[in-house]
């Protein structure tokens, strides 16, 4: 097309808006409800091809798994242009909610040229199945998958191979970086077409404030838990000199990231042996129970629906039993990631883990089916306004359960015959601040490096390098080997390959000890709150309906008041859990640093 005629082209397209009535709010409302039906419907269709792909990663479902998406984000991107032109009528609230949510939907938004939307789509689906498939061979004829290397990383002392296999799996990512950097720069078009200055900025607007107000939350929530990490962090950096050596640790206070029995240094729960507080043990091992019963994956579930269900909740349908993948199929490839499905009309539920018989597996299994009880919860709700009231309540929902999986809960349930005294507090303190206290840090620093990558603060010569500073910064951690920007770390983690925002996990701590709080108050419990327990509470299960049901109907601080009759998020909940094992730390921490 010449000039000219481009130009008189636009000035037609300008006199027909011009002349095209103004919308009323009646065609606003019929617009958001045809928009709810067109993405439902793609939706459901991109669930399946989704849940084809993660449990059956081939070429095929790669492409299905890619086309299924592009057309879920192509049209979502059309409709938040469409809804442009409603938004300056005076709206009822929820038709102004969906449009905002409809808008913040996609985490890796459309560009509008068409041959770079697929390339996104591709490039995202291409992302997540070299994450599934990661394998690092030991020898020719010995390859392990992400599993074995996490069991090594959980239960092997050996400093010299959890330094081989931690670097192994890290073979996994460099050949994704060129594409991960490609990702950034087409996700950002995508997220400059709706009007964010980049895609980080998009998603620090999902939480009904300025972005620079969400920032400023995450800080305040850091500040208040930064002395607790740093006194579990300093004991037991400790503890791993005297197990591993001044020369294996170092001494810039910092602790090497394969010493700590996870893959990724997130939670800490495999060394409790290493950390444990002397004579305080709790006198049970739950791993050990659950080897010993040889509770199988499906008896593990059983249990966490039963928590549900004294709870008041219905059970799972049958189908959850007929189609959830609970162990890593032999003969395919899969991701073992685990994660929770509302594949169609919040009837069609389903979780996907590779389960093993261990307490930090049965953990994850009460966080994944507080996933799923959520979205049942919320199925009444209209399309868009099907979700949690912000990421964080989704992911905080199972972990509060699990918070009450307690030593009197599992005598409740004759797991164990035995409730310890007073005398094992430290030990299950300990344990729980492992799992949970361990995580805050890494539960920022993820997003910390995506949102300065999006922002371009970060370049790609430096990922790598970004990446090492904030896991300092944060977490007190250091690679265990020299890394360059010839490696990917970042890219050995399953959120940034398959591109799922991480905040909302550090949200999650923050919000569960809030809802356990108040749950265990409304309970009437007496004792210390990490003994509390709302197994078989009825009101208790009310109450949690009441807030998943909401959905993301309303802001968020209106679910956190109708839950704990707060408006804010507030870290004290877990101070004050932990606070008794803070003051064993510091006056531990006290004798050395005489
Ligand atoms: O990814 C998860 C869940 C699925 S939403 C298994 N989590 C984070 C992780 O594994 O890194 C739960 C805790 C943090
Ligand atoms: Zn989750």
């Amino acid at each position: 097309m010449t000039v000219k005629l481009a130009f008189a082209a636009l000035l037609a397209a300008a006199a027909a808006r011009a002349a095209a009535p103004a919308p009323t709010v009646a065609q606003a409302q019929a617009f958001i409800e045809r928009a709810e039906k067109t993405l439902e419907d793609l939706n459901t269709k991109d669930n399946f091809a989704n849940w084809a792909y993660s449990t059956y990663i081939i070429y095929d479902t790669e492409k299905l798994a890619a086309a299924a998406d592009l057309a879920y984000a192509v049209e979502t991107a059309k409709l938040a242009g469409e809804a442009l032109k409603h938004e300056k009528l005076d709206l009822p609230a929820d038709v102004r909610r969906k449009i905002l949510l409809l808008k913040l939907s996609v985490s890796a938004p459309a560009p509008e040229d068409p041959r770079e939307q697929k390339e996104l789509a591709d490039i995202q689906a291409w992302l997540q199945g070299e994450y599934g498939k990661g394998k690092w061979c030991r020898a020719a004829d010995k390859c392990l998958t992400l599993p074995d290397m996490e069991d090594i990383l959980r239960d092997s002392r050996d400093p010299k191979e959890l330094l081989e296999v931690w670097k192994g799996w890290r073979t996994v990512s460099p050949p994704m970086r060129r594409k991960y950097e490609r990702f950034v720069e087409l996700s950002n078009k995508g997220a400059r077409g709706m009007g964010f200055a980049d895609t980080g900025v998009l998603w620090r607007s999902r939480y009904d404030m300025s972005p620079t107000a969400f920032t400023a939350e995450l800080e305040r929530l850091w500040e208040q838990l930064k002395p607790l990490y740093a006194s579990l962090h300093a004991y037991t950096r400790h503890r791993l000199i005297e197990k591993y050596g001044k020369e294996a640790v170092g001494d810039d206070g910092l602790i090497p990231a394969h010493l700590l029995g996870n893959m990724w240094a997130q939670s800490w729960e495999n060394v409790y042996p290493l950390v444990a507080p002397p004579s305080s043990d709790p006198g049970y091992d739950l791993t050990k129970i659950l080897e010993a019963r040889k509770t199988d994956e499906k008896e593990m579930t059983r249990m966490g629906e039963r928590f549900f269900t004294s709870l008041g909740f219905e059970p799972l349908p049958p189908t959850f039993w007929e189609r959830s993948l609970f162990t890593k199929p032999r003969d395919r490839e899969v991701v073992c990631h685990a994660s929770a499905w509302d594949v169609e009309d919040s009837q069609d539920l389903r979780i996907k883990m590779c389960i093993k018989p261990n307490a930090e597996d049965l953990v994850t299994i009460h966080h994944e089916l507080g996933h799923n009880f959520y979205q049942r919860a919320y199925a009444a709700q209209p399309f868009l306004l099907r979700g949690s009231a912000n990421d964080g309540f989704h992911e905080a929902l199972g972990d509060t359960i699990a918070l009450s999986v307690t030593p009197e809960y599992l005598k409740q349930i004759a797991l164990v015959d035995k409730v310890p005294g007073a005398e094992g507090d430290l030990g299950l303190l300990m344990k729980m601040a492992l799992e949970r206290a361990a995580f805050l840090p890494f539960g920022l620093m993820v997003d910390q490096w995506r949102w300065k990558v999006f922002s371009g603060e970060v370049k790609p010569e430096d990922y790598n390098k970004a990446w090492w500073d904030l896991a300092a910064k944060y977490q007190g951690v250091k690679p265990p080997v020299e890394r360059s920007e010839a490696d990917f770390d970042p890219g050995a983690k399953y959120h940034v390959a398959a591109n799922v925002p991480y905040t909302r996990y550090f949200l999650a701590q923050v919000l569960q000890f809030q809802f356990y709080r108040a749950l265990c108050e409304q309970t009437g419990h007496i004792g210390p709150l990490h003994r509390c327990s709302f197994y078989n509470d009825k009101k208790a299960g009310e109450r949690l309906n009441r807030m998943m049901a909401m959905g993301a109907s309303r802001p968020w601080p209106d679910a956190l008041e109708a839950m704990t009759g707060s408006r804010k998020m507030d870290a004290n909940a877990i101070t004050e859990y932990f606070a008794p094992l803070k003051i064993w730390l510091d006056a531990e921490n006290a004798k050395r640093a005489k």
